[in-house]
C-alpha cells in the first residue's frame, strides 16, 4: 500500500475550511502556556497536550490548540469524523477512537494539529501508546499515533503509527518524515524512515507489548543525533529501536507544501477501518530538537529543573589553630554550603595547599595534610605548625560540593585559589597568620611547589 492521495476535488473544500480556521483563530490565539510570557514551560517544547478529555485536547497545556474534527473541516465521506472516548491512560484519561459504527476503508480522523510548528532540521514527537491488538489490514490498519499515513490530505512530515505497511501480517511501530512538496497526484512521496536494529526491516515489531502502555518517541536531527550518523531513531520505552542515516526527507513545511493550500492536517489518534478501542494514545509532546533521553516519560509534565548549591559560605573549622607541637595533624571540618533545593550535600576533599614549604630549613615534617577518610569527606587533617622563618602558615583547602541531581559547586587552591575554607596558624599568639598563597604555593599533600 502506498500513502494515500487525496482527490482533487477536496483540496479547494479543505482550503475554504482552512480559511474559515483562520478566522476563527485569531491570531495567538491557539497559543495556550502554563508558563506565562517567560516562555515554554521546558526549553525546546513545542506542544504539550495531554488528550484526557475533549477540553484537554482542544486546550494545549503549551503550544496550539488541537482541533477536533468534524465535517466542516474535510469533506466526510471515506474520511470520517470519528469520536473519540477518554479510557484511564498514564497520566489521567487518553485519547481513543470509539463509538461507530465505523466501516472497512473509512479513513477515521479524531484529534487535528493543524498548525505548522515542526521543524525540518530537527525535533522530536513522543507519546504513551496502548494498543489492545496488532493493527490488522482491512479491520484496523493503520493506528495513527501521530501523524500516519492516509491522514487528511495524504502525507504528514512525521508519521509515528503503528501499521502493517504491506497487509503482510508483519504489523510494526513505523516512524518516517516527510518534509517536502506535494508530489504529483498517484506518485509515491519520498518518506525515510527507520529499520529496526533487530532484523533490519522498515519498522519495529511490537506485538509483544500489546496491551500495555509504551512510551513512543521519534527523533530527528539532519545533522546526526547526539554526534553519530543517525538521522532519524525511533525509541520505545526510552531505548533506539530502530534508525535512518538517511538525510533526505526533505526541507518543507506543512504550510509550504502545496501553493496556496493548507496542507496542515495533521492526524493525532486517528485509524482506518473499524478501528473502534483498538488502540489509545497519552501525554503528547513535541520538541524543536532531537530529544534523546527519555528518562523523564514517567512525568506528566516537567521534571523540576536542578539547581546547583551554593558555596559561598564554605568555611573551615577550626580557620584558626594554635602553633602546636610540630608533629600534631588536626582535624578540620568543611561545612557551610547550601541547596536552593534542599538537596543534601556530599564533600570531597580536592586539595591542600600552604603558603610556607612543606619540608625545609625550619620544618622536618613530611606531609602536612592528610585525608583520614579519603577524599570523599569534609574533613581533613593539617599540620597544626608555622615555620619559625615566615609569618604565620595558612592552608587553602580545595573542595567540591555536589548534590546529588548533577549540581555541584566547589573551591580552589593554589596562588589566585577563590576558596573560603582556610586554616590559618598563626605563628606567635596575638600575630594573624598573613595568607601568601598568591605568592608562593605548595602542596600539602605531596610537598610540591604549585604554581
Ligand atoms: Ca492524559
Ligand atoms: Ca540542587
Ligand atoms: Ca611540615
Ligand atoms: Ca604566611
Amino acid at each position: 500500500m502506498k500513502f494515500a492521495t487525496t482527490p482533487r476535488t477536496r483540496l479547494q473544500l479543505c482550503a475554504l475550511a482552512a480559511l474559515s480556521v483562520v478566522l476563527v483563530l485569531a491570531p495567538g490565539a491557539a497559543q495556550a502556556t502554563t508558563a506565562g510570557p517567560a516562555g515554554p514551560p521546558a526549553p525546546g517544547l513545542l506542544l504539550w497536550n495531554k488528550l484526557g478529555s475533549a477540553t484537554e485536547v482542544t486546550h494545549s497545556e503549551y503550544g496550539p490548540n488541537l482541533v477536533l474534527s468534524d465535517c466542516t473541516l474535510f469533506a466526510c465521506g471515506l474520511d470520517v469524523a470519528a469520536t473519540l472516548g477518554y479510557p484511564a491512560g498514564v497520566f489521567g484519561g487518553a485519547a481513543s477512537i470509539t463509538g461507530g459504527p465505523y466501516f472497512p476503508g473509512a479513513r477515521e480522523h479524531t484529534a487535528l494539529l493543524r498548525t505548522s510548528i515542526l521543524n525540518p532540521e530537527h525535533g522530536a514527537v513522543e507519546a504513551w501508546y496502548r494498543q489492545t491488538s496488532d493493527p490488522a489490514p482491512f479491520v484496523h490498519n493503520p493506528h495513527r499515533i501521530f501523524g500516519g499515513p492516509y491522514s487528511l490530505t495524504g502525507i504528514d512530515e512525521v508519521n509515528l503509527s503503528s501499521w502493517d505497511r504491506l497487509d503482510s501480517g508483519d504489523p510494526r511501530l513505523h516512524f518516517s518524515l516527510f518534509f517536502n512538496v506535494e508530489p504529483p497526484p498517484f506518485t509515491p512521496p519520498h518518506l525515510v524512515g527507520v529499520h529496526s536494529l533487530s532484523d533490519g526491516v522498515e519498522g519495529y515489531r511490537i506485538s509483544a507489548l500489546n496491551g500495555q502502555w509504551i512510551h513512543v518517541a521519534g527523533v530527528w536531527d539532519r545533522n546526526g543525533i547526539a554526534s553519530t550518523p543517525d538521522t532519524i531513531r525511533l525509541y520505545v520505552n526510552g531505548q533506539v529501536v530502530a534508525t535512518s542515516q538517511d538525510p533526505s526527507w526533505g526541507t518543507t513545511t506543512c504550510d509550504r507544501r502545496l501553493a496556496g493550500v493548507d496542507r496542515c492536517f495533521l492526524d493525532i489518534a486517528g485509524c482506518n477501518d473499524t478501528c473502534a478501542d483498538a488502540f489509545a494514545v497519552d501525554n503528547l509532546k513535541v520538541w524543536d530538537y532531537a530529544k534523546t533521553d527519555h528518562s523523564d516519560r514517567f512525568v506528566e509534565g516537567f521534571a523540576p529543573t536542578n539547581r546547583p548549591p551554593d558555596c559561598s559560605g564554605v568555611t573551615a573549622a577550626p580557620a584558626s589553630v594554635r602553633h602546636q607541637m610540630r608533629d600534631k595533624l588536626l582535624l578540620v571540618s568543611l561545612s557551610g554550603a547550601t541547596d536552593p533545593d534542599g538537596d543534601a550535600l556530599a564533600y570531597r576533599i580536592d586539595g591542600v595547599t600552604q603558603d610556607e614549604y612543606v619540608s625545609g630549613v625550619g620544618d622536618d615534617t613530611f606531609p602536612d595534610a592528610v585525608t583520614p577518610l579519603g577524599p570523599s569527606a569534609n574533613q581533613v587533617l593539617v599540620r597544626s605548625e608555622a615555620n619559625s622563618h615566615y609569618n604565620g602558615r595558612v592552608y587553602r583547602i580545595a573542595y567540591t560540593v555536589s548534590d546529588g541531581n548533577g549540581g555541584s559547586c566547589s573551591g580552589t587552591a593554589g596562588p589566585s585559589g577563590n576558596t573560603t575554607a582556610k586554616v590559618s596558624v598563626p605563628r606567635k599568639a596575638g600575630t594573624p597568620a598573613i595568607d601568601d598563597g598568591n605568592a608562593m604555593s605548595w602542596d600539602s599533600f605531596t610537598g610540591a611547589p604549585v604554581p
